[in-house]
């Protein structure tokens, strides 16, 4: 038996509409966190910034695909200088050990780069 709520449907409406909200909530929370941990998102409607970590002489992740006009950020976890080097199309020079090297992509294409001091050091940053 139901107590005080009629037909069963309505007692379905009546708690749909009570968990709704909480499920949006919910959901929005969550979208808002995997923003943040993805684009690492600024307030004020900044461009997202992608990570690329140089570690173990190695760029991380080696491939990268972002949007035009969308920052990325590479930061040398190595104890000694490295850098990010697109032969005519960007060049950070010297990035000190633990120094971070940013730049803003506004050329399309598709740059295979490279740290001049390690040239085995290869990774691709593709700009669409
Ligand atoms: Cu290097």
């Amino acid at each position: 038996m139901h107590f005080g709520c009629g037909p069963v449907s309505r007692c379905r409406l009546a708690s749909y509409r009570v968990v709704q909200p909480q499920r949006m909530a919910v959901a929005l929370i969550g979208a808002a966190t995997f923003l943040l941990l993805a684009h690492d998102a600024r307030p004020g409607g900044t461009p997202p910034v992608h990570i690329v970590v140089i570690q173990g002489v190695t760029f991380v992740p080696g491939s990268l695909t972002v949007k035009r006009g969308e920052r990325v950020k590479w930061i040398n976890k190595d104890p000694f200088p490295h850098t990010v080097t697109a032969h005519g199309v960007f060049d950070s020079h010297r990035i000190a050990a633990g120094a971070t090297w940013t730049y803003a992509a506004h050329k399309l294409g598709v740059y295979e780069y490279t740290c001049t001091l390690h040239p085995n050091m290869k990774a691709i940053l593709q700009v669409q």
